[in-house]
């Protein structure tokens, strides 16, 4: 197999550049957005004459290899992982991990790699008898969005769920689940410490509800705000699903990752998927922390709901491939009267 890198302002003219070059045969590995905002796009041939001198080099200090088996990945996973920020340890062992036993596709070898490394846990089925759901995580990372989002979509399955909010310190932390849970006819109720959420998931217990509980953001590098945080998962004896968003620092999410799930988190949530290009951050922190991820959040509006994440996924947002869907296609718009979110 012989590959050949094409850059251009746009993945159109890439492909255009591709078919010119190296005929309707060629087979796209890899096509991503380069450091430059260039389109990038990998593609390679089975050349039916011995190899043609004026191909590119290898795309890596060692090069794509044919291998016993089949085509090797490694070199195509390993760098678009790290255009994607990936930390470089991490996308080494990805790569590896991706290439035996050999896949037919860059994208099948990346999704293979990925579910070999990370862990996939939805939070479906939502069942009422199932432990209260804590969600935490620094501020702005879209704990409270979520919060609604979870409890929307049990209300409308007709399952029992009862939001709890115990950001009651800051001006309007309440206000703003209220807003979403009135319109959905939910009561919401305050725990303002951990007592109180122990008295409230003791009150529970017997009840068909299932509590979803929404946290005020903590400084992951405070350890009064993670000792006071680790209280209430403790009172709620509950399930802590931590919400970090996408598009961050890869190496920063991963420390946040660490230290959340040390103080109770069992699950990732990313949100701002759809306002995020680079999706290191998201790989970095699930592989670090070692924490599974639930699902994601694609949109600001509660209406819209929740999208399932799997490794095909992840490995398709990695390497979108130019011929198909965007994986993460947006939801119908479902939010007549719903609040909507200053983005500003
Ligand atoms: N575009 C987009 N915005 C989001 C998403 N999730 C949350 N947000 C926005 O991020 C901001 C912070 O969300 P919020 O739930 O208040 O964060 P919290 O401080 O962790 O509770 C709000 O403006 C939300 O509307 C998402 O998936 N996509
Ligand atoms: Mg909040």
């Amino acid at each position: 197999m012989r590959v050949k890198t094409f850059t251009a302002e746009t993945t159109a003219a890439a492909m255009d550049m591709m078919r010119d070059t190296l005929g309707g045969d060629a087979v796209i590995v890899s096509s991503f957005q380069g450091d430059d905002g260039q389109a990038v796009l990998i593609a390679a041939t089975e050349p039916s004459e011995p190899a043609n001198e004026d191909l590119d080099p290898p795309v890596s200090e060692t090069g794509p290899k044919v291998g016993e088996d089949g085509h090797d990945f490694s070199a195509f996973l390993r760098q678009a992982l790290v255009s994607h920020g990936v930390p470089a340890s991490s996308a080494a062992r990805l790569a590896e991990l991706g290439d035996h036993p050999a896949p037919v596709t860059a994208v099948a070898a990346l999704t293979q790699a990925l579910e070999r490394q990370l862990g996939f846990a939805p939070l479906e089925p939502f069942t009422s008898d199932m432990p209260p759901l804590v969600m935490i995580g620094p501020p702005g990372a879209g704990k409270t969005i979520t919060a609604a989002k979870i409890c929307a979509r049990a209300h409308m399955a007709k399952q029992h769920v009862l939001p709890v909010t115990t950001d009651v310190k800051r001006a309007g932390g309440v206000e703003q689940l209220a807003a979403f849970t009135r319109i959905m006819g939910l009561d919401l109720r305050t725990a303002p410490d951990p007592d109180a959420v122990l008295a409230l998931a003791r009150e529970y217990r017997d009840q068909p509800d299932r509590l979803v509980i929404d946290t005020a953001g903590t400084n992951p590098y405070d350890d009064h705000d993670m000792a006071y945080l680790a209280r209430i998962i403790d009172a709620a004896d509950g399930e802590a699903v931590l919400v970090l968003p996408a598009g961050g620092d890869a190496v920063e999410s991963a420390d946040m990752a660490c230290i959340y799930a040390q103080a109770g988190a069992t699950r990732l949530m990313v949100t701002r998927l759809d306002i995020a290009r680079r999706f290191g951050a998201v790989i970095a922190a699930a592989d670090a922390a070692r924490l599974p991820l639930a699902e994601v959040s694609i949109s600001h509006r509660v209406g819209e709901g929740l999208a399932p994440i799997t490794a095909g996924v992840l490995a398709r947002l990695i390497m979108p491939q130019p011929d198909e869907p965007h994986p993460l296609s947006t939801p119908a718009d479902t939010t007549s009267g719903e609040p909507d979110e200053d983005q500003s």
